[in-house]
């Protein structure tokens, strides 16, 4: 019996467009070159395929600038698929954009469709429940939306805050087993994580919470020495994926695909 949670069969990962050099970030700290977020999504690609999965991997779309941040346009559960509606307004016509395949993979896709926003970047999946951070990309409509699509499957929804500045609720933990959540002290400090084990990233090294558990690798950026040490020692085994350019526009390593087994 495979985890809910972190064992997957499949991944979809979207190629980097050409245009992603216009894609949105919330600092300006450079250009992210073209060539080497090819190279680093090239070896994040290759590190799935290592866990086992089958990688279908997408065209890029040149007319969406961040949609090689797949993750943000759809909720793959182990009993449906949802399509988002991006909060980003350049980032909303991914969500159309990924149905049809959404719609070859999984005998039930359903779609929030209201006036509310929800992007996947915001939604943590563990065993037990479902938690989605308000943000500035997702709101209570769109959340309580999405629960209204998932309760009817069995799934729990958990209202959480994603904290003020962060992008995604993601963008500060991970799960990384059954129970147990990699987050920065900010967003564990909300409380929002009392009924889980919890492994806090390094001090200073807050940019690597945003890591993947998939099947029996935990996936992090590289260059953070002090956090890949704590996973190690905790019997995590790790591997670094180059994460310098998708960095530059606030992505990182679960917005580059969507994990899930076909039902
Ligand atoms: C954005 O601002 O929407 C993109 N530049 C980055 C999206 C990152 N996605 C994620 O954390 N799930």
């Amino acid at each position: 019996m495979l985890s809910a949670s972190y064992e997957f069969t499949h991944a979809l990962c979207r190629l980097p467009s050409k245009s992603l050099i216009d894609g949105l970030r919330a600092v300006d700290i450079g250009q992210p070159d073209y060539d080497k977020f090819i190279n680093d999504h090239h070896g994040y690609v290759e590190v799935l395929k290592e866990t086992g999965a089958e990688v279908i991997v997408l065209d890029g779309l040149e007319e969406f600038p961040d949609s090689v941040f797949i993750e943000d346009a759809a909720l793959c559960l182990p009993k449906l698929a949802v399509v988002m509606r991006p909060g980003a307004p350049t980032r909303l016509g991914e969500a159309e954009a990924i149905k049809p395949t959404l719609e070859k993979l999984y005998s039930n896709v359903k779609q929030i469709n209201g006036s509310g926003f929800i992007e996947g970047g915001d939604i943590l999946v563990t065993e037990k429940e479902i938690l989605v951070g308000l943000s500035e990309r997702t709101d209570k409509s769109g959340v309580e939306e999405l629960a209204s699509i998932v309760i009817p499957f069995g799934y729990k929804v958990r209202i959480v805050q994603t904290p003020e500045g962060v992008l995604h609720f993601k963008t500060d933990c991970s799960l990384l087993d059954e129970n147990t959540i990699l987050t920065t002290q900010k967003l564990a400090d909300s409380g929002c994580f009392e009924d889980y084990n919890i492994l806090y990233v390094a001090q200073g090294e807050e940019a690597c919470a945003n890591t993947i558990r998939f099947n029996n690798y935990v996936i992090m950026p590289s260059g953070f020495p002090k956090t890949y040490e704590k996973l190690v020692a905790n019997g995590y085994e790790v591997k670094t994926i180059g994460n310098t350019e998708a960095a530059k526009l606030d992505g990182g390593m679960s917005c580059l695909s969507l994990r899930f087994t076909p039902v």
